[in-house]
């Protein structure tokens, strides 16, 4: 089936917005820098990149019948608040299994950003103390368990929304998104920076820009400090979506880049170039990324285009996957300054 064939169901604006990052451009002094904007996509409690994947497990869920959607990932989880907009939005139940994926001593860590925002749509939230994984949980089984046993119809959303069959497609999709800006613009952007963690961002990217004829860089860049394990699960993923779709070819291994170096040790600990990156773009352009994903990206883009590895003549374009609320349980990194 072509991507255009899946189901869809819409929860976004309509295409994220691009524009140029003007100043930070000029400020590293090369390759031309641009922000496409999923932290801005909808109206659905701030959005971000699980917005867009749950676009393509909407449909399959209502077909199912389904009375909660489930998921799972960190005290501060993205996704899981935009699992429990999209369940209020579709008058639907959310359980939400959040574990103490990051050892973060904020004494108002599980009371306010994401998790404030899922206890005010209506989720059902359980703080579970379990580390840091993004494979099945043990956890999650039982809330799946529990539902079932209630007389309701369960959902399962792994973490991200990514080691799920229809979990790479929302950014196939925004690959072909890309093209039609980039024709709108007058611009082809030759390299791509994303945050890769649980992995169906970038390798939905990777199976879209696949199907397109120009050739262009793609570098995810690792959050999780196991970055093994992400390289394995972007590749599956992508192979996995890329059938889907009906590529009708295998993904070279060249199309599948994930870079560590920016992560420091730990998922969710910000290192001294993320909050570099967090400064930098905030006083330079006004644009705000969080501690956790999107200023490990950014660093790496910063590092990339400052050594020459990104080439000053490109054309860069930043993924901003969301991820802001989570910043209010970091507060004590700003203290000063
Ligand atoms: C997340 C993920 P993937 O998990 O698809 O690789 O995306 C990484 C990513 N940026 C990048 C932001 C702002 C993100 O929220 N967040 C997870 C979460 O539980 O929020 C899935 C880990």
């Amino acid at each position: 089936m072509a991507l255009s064939d899946f189901p869809r169901y819409p929860l976004l604006f309509g295409p994220s917005p691009v524009h140029p990052l003007q100043r930070l451009s000029d400020h590293l002094g090369g390759a031309r820098i641009w922000a496409k904007r999923e932290d801005c996509n909808s109206g659905l409690a701030f959005g971000g990149n699980k917005t867009r994947k749950l676009e393509y497990l909407v449909p399959d869920a209502l077909d199912q019948g389904a009375t909660h959607l489930v998921s799972i990932g960190g005290v501060q989880s993205n996704h899981t608040r935009q699992v429990a907009a999209v369940a209020a939005k579709l008058g639907l139940k959310a359980r939400l299994v959040q574990e103490s994926w990051v050892d973060w001593p904020d004494s108002v860590n599980d009371r306010v950003g994401n998790i404030l925002l899922s206890r005010i749509m209506g989720a059902q939230v359980e703080l579970v103390d379990a580390a840091f994984g993004i494979g099945f949980k043990e956890s999650w089984e039982n809330a799946l368990e529990q539902i079932r046993a209630d007389g309701g119809v369960p959902y399962p959303i792994p973490a991200g929304a990514s080691d799920h069959r229809l979990g790479g497609l929302g950014f196939a999709n925004w690959a072909y998104e890309v093209q039609r800006q980039e024709q709108e613009l007058g611009v082809f952007f030759d390299t791509v920076i994303v945050c890769s963690v649980t992995g169906s961002t970038q390798a939905g990217m990777i199976a879209g820009f696949a199907g397109q004829d120009r050739p262009r860089r793609l570098l995810g860049i690792d959050a999780s400090a196991k970055i093994d394990q992400t390289r394995a699960q972007v590749e599956k993923i992508a192979r996995n979506t890329a059938e889907l779709i009906e590529l009708g070819r295998d993904l070279r291994d060249d199309e599948i880049t994930v870079l560590d170096g920016w992560a420091g040790d730990y998922y969710g600990i910000p290192v001294a170039s993320t909050l570099d990156a967090i400064r930098l773009t905030g006083s330079l352009e006004g644009v705000i990324i969080d501690p956790v994903y999107e200023g490990k990206s950014m660093a790496a883009l910063i590092d990339l285009a400052r050594t020459g590895e990104i080439a000053p003549d490109s054309n860069v374009l930043y993924a901003h996957l969301g991820g802001q609320p989570a910043i209010n349980a970091y507060s004590a990194l700003f203290k000063v300054g």
